[in-house]
């Protein structure tokens, strides 16, 4: 069945973000990256009036300055261009399930499921560009081709505040002209060769005898005159972005020896955290769940003062949540611990910032590195090295 995809790529983000939050920096030459005092770094990002300059990501700050001395030279917020991305990838889910976050401003999206509902290709972009306009007031460039491939490309041509649709029976036509430099995978090498055996644009790859290619290229000559006539089968792959992360396990008999229980607890709360990290989270609400032999079922839950990926903070917030679920003194069947507000985790925005991340995070990056390669129980913490090297648990997923 054909496909209808969708691309989105944030015009100018980092400067786009950075003229939001500071209306007098619109129409301004303005860098992303450094100040103009800092000695090393490079580029970020460029506004489009700075581009005028020849001004382009990662080139070095000292040489941005030479070709735009008047130009506004910023270090950057991290945190807000991570906010806006949140809230364009929230938008774009409203249109379709299938969207992957290709980097922290483009996306794919799926929307073959999606014409009917909202009207068409048409009707789907303008309704995505208005949004993200309305809700964050940034400018952003849309393609859709059947494939992301072609969406890709289309939405590079399309720059900047642009919508262009690609249709199968246009795709051909609209590759044909482009130079070889827009086609991904033609690197600088391949193009090289390319263009010594007298091709210049995607039109002359997608032409040529596949045999030339091959003779040049090897098996690759096959996936490079593909992409220059624009086939390509690669699915959009969504991103899982778990809500919440909990692990709970019922007794082989019920429970009313606490100091086990709490053991347990700590136990299951260094599985959240595990995985937490995993998937590069943090988290900012702690549940603590337990159910007893009549199957009543009570949680509590501790909202922490700021997002965390630790055990160390978990365990804070059990301690005080233990006591209260300690009150009711009947059998316990079951205990969980649940992590919810997850967000993505700030610990590049530290660094962005140019802070050392806490000396915790180090440790338990060290921690996980060391349980990927021996196992989960290899290192375990406080309460939860109590239950012994070896924790045997119903659960069996819980027990390995
Ligand atoms: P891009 O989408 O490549 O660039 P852009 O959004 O600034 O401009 P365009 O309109 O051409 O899409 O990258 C997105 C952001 O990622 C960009 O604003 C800053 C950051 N970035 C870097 O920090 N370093 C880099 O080398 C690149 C390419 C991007
Ligand atoms: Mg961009």
């Amino acid at each position: 069945m054909e496909r209808h995809i969708l691309h989105i790529d944030m015009d100018a983000f980092f400067a786009s973000v950075e003229q939001v939050l500071n209306p007098a920096l619109v129409g301004k030459p303005l860098i992303v990256g450094g100040l103009k005092s800092d000695k090393r770094g490079v580029v970020s990002t460029a506004s489009y009036e700075a581009r005028k300059y020849g001004i382009h990501s990662a080139m070095p700050l000292a040489e941005a300055k030479r070709r735009c001395p008047h130009g506004i030279f910023i270090r950057g917020h991290f945190e807000h261009y991570r906010e806006a991305s949140e809230r364009i990838y929230a938008i774009l889910e409203r249109v379709s399930p299938c969207v992957e976050m290709a980097s922290i401003d483009e996306a794919y999206v799926d929307i073959t499921g999606s014409q009917r509902l909202f009207g068409g290709d048409d009707a789907i972009a303008r309704y995505i560009k208005e949004a993200i306009r309305a809700e964050t007031r940034l400018p952003s460039t849309v393609a859709i081709a059947p494939n992301k491939l072609v969406a890709k490309i289309a939405s590079d041509e399309g720059k900047p505040d642009g919508y262009l649709r690609i249709d199968t029976e246009r795709v051909r036509d609209f590759l044909r002209p482009l130079p070889l430099a827009k086609l991904p995978g033609a690197g600088p090498r391949t193009r090289e060769i390319l263009e010594r055996l007298g091709m210049m644009t995607v039109g002359c790859l997608a032409d040529v005898p596949v045999e030339v290619l091959i003779q040049a290229f090897g098996s690759m000559g096959y996936a490079l005159q593909r992409a220059a006539r624009g086939e390509s089968t690669t699915p959009v792959q969504p991103c899982s972005r778990p809500k919440s992360i909990s692990r709970e396990t019922t007794f082989e008999e019920d429970l009313l020896d606490w100091e086990r229980i709490e053991r347990i607890v700590a136990y299951l709360a260094e599985r959240c955290a595990h995985a937490l990290r995993e998937n590069g989270m943090e988290t900012r609400c702690v549940t603590l769940k337990v159910r007893h032999s009549d199957f009543s079922t009570y949680t509590f839950s501790r909202t922490l003062p700021e997002s965390t990926c630790l055990e160390r903070d978990l365990g804070r917030a059990l301690d005080e949540l233990l006591p209260k679920a300690r009150q009711r003194r009947a059998r316990v069947r079951l205990v969980g611990v649940a992590l919810t507000s997850l967000s993505y985790d700030q610990h590049q925005l530290r660094l962005f910032d140019g802070k050392q991340p806490e000396k915790w995070l180090r440790v338990m990056e060290s921690v996980d590195h060391i349980r990927a390669r021996h196992g989960f129980e290899f290192i375990r913490f406080g309460k939860s090295m109590e239950l012994g090297r070896h924790v045997e648990l119903a659960t069996p997923s819980l027990s390995r």
